[in-house]
């Protein structure tokens, strides 16, 4: 029994299916978790000395690249000023400078812990500016784990949403409603018919957690016009794509506009942080100046704005955007001539750093089009992938994430691993 075997059984002992989130378990792709011991540049390394080409980057976060020095300076000088104060910091106010300045649709900002407390009051702070209780999301989008977004479609276009997850009380759920990604018209019925009672519409504008879904312009646009028209708010969850597919999110990509938005991942360079901020008259609501509650211990904690602010200098360098886009569209070149010279059915698509790989003939639109992939077949070329060096998510409804260390030779390599794999998907 290997290393990550051993790891992996003690720590089903102590730990609920031997993980602290659920996809790391492998489920999914069936076998053994790899346990990580380190990770530097495009690079990470599991207990067993194994070294992987990365394309997770910690979901998202490591897009200079795993470990690098300017971060773990800046960590290592914050922590020896004192981990945590529960008091406000200088830092934290550069840091909500630096939001509201690179994404001008951010007048205010408030710092929370993680990606799903930034939804989660941000749903709250819709709900409490509006005074309405319904809220719209998409079918395949994860905004965390908060109760009411824990809810799929029910049998028919207007109808209540049933929980996904045991826990969530149907009394929650019954104020979320639930349509298809880059669906327009089904958004355009639901709100003739109860526009005026919908809070918010939350929505990953570039969809990376049913794989990479793309939305049509028309579909943000649509969304747009229908919140302002209601007087909805509009919520674009850029935990995952914001200062990922650009400088300015997915909103600066589609110039499209929204009234909050949910940061996390990159704002806080590899530590946990979250972030919501918005329009300041719906920011105006936050207590203590308005009605509606939202606190934290660590919010603002000084070592996770450290990192967070100097990955946030880092990536404000001249050419960052250009060269991870082109790395990015490297490899999805690699990966596509891969599976062309192997006669495999598979597509991948990107978005500046981050890129989604297919199992279908055509880019998916929708949480449907994801589902009917075929996830055999991912599932063997992951673990063909994990054999030959190559991370990728454990998962055929997961995005992958590239850094700017993601260098030419890195992408050769993962080509070469590709090959191995998709060969070895000739006996299925
Ligand atoms: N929910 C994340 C993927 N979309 C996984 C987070 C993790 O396991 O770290």
């Amino acid at each position: 029994m290997g290393l990550n075997e051993e790891l992996f059984e003690r720590a089903q002992k102590t730990i609920p299916g031997g993980v602290n989130s659920p996809v790391r378990a492998f489920r999914s792709v069936g076998g053994t978790p790899r346990f990580f011991k380190r990770a530097s540049g495009p690079y990470v390394w599991d207990v067993e000395g194994k070294k992987y080409v990365d394309y997770i980057g910690s979901w998202g976060p490591a897009v200079l690249g795993h470990a690098h020095p300017d971060v773990i300076r800046a960590v290592q000088e914050a922590a020896v000023d004192g981990l945590s104060f529960g008091a406000p910091t200088e830092a934290e106010i550069v840091m909500a400078e630096t939001l509201c300045d690179m994404l001008p649709s951010m007048e205010q900002v408030r710092l929370v812990s993680s990606g799903t407390e930034a939804t989660m009051s941000a749903i709250r702070l819709a709900r409490g500016f509006t005074g309405r209780s319904t809220i719209l999301k998409f079918e395949g989008c994860y905004h965390g784990h908060a109760d009411s977004l824990l809810v799929k479609a029910g049998s028919g276009l207007l109808t209540f949403g049933n929980p996904t997850s045991a826990g969530v009380p149907e009394d929650f759920a019954k104020h979320t409603r639930v349509l298809d990604y880059n669906n327009v018209q089904q958004v355009l019925d639901l709100f003739k018919a109860d526009g005026n009672n919908i809070a918010c519409v939350i929505v990953e504008p570039v969809a990376g957690n049913m794989n990479l879904i793309k939305p049509s312009h028309e579909f943000l646009q649509t969304l747009r016009d229908v919140c302002t028209q209601y007087g909805t708010v509009l919520i674009f969850d850029e935990v995952m794509t914001g200062f990922r597919v650009g400088p300015r999110g997915v909103q600066g990509v589609y110039g499209i506009t929204p009234d909050i938005t949910t940061l996390g991942k990159i704002i806080g360079g590899g530590m946990p942080v979250g972030a919501f901020g918005g329009r300041k008259d719906i920011m105006a609501c936050i207590a203590p100046l308005g009605p509606v509650y939202q606190a934290g211990t660590l919010s603002g904690n000084p070592v996770a704005v450290a990192a967070g602010l100097t990955t946030l200098r880092l990536l404000k360098q001249e050419g960052f955007y250009t060269k991870l886009e082109i790395q990015t569209q490297k490899l999805v070149a690699a990966l596509n001539e891969s599976a062309q010279a192997h006669g495999e059915v598979f597509c991948a698509d990107s978005i500046g750093g981050m890129f989604g790989l297919y199992f279908s003939s055509t880019v998916p639109q929708s949480f449907e089009d994801v589902n009917k992939s075929d996830r055999t077949r991912f599932n063997a070329y992951f673990h063909g992938m994990l054999q030959a060096g190559v991370y990728l998510a454990p998962s055929a409804f997961e995005a992958g994430f590239v850094s700017v260390t993601h260098s030419d030779e890195v992408i050769a390599e993962t080509r070469r691993a590709s090959d191995l794999a998709f060969a070895g998907l000739r006996a299925i």
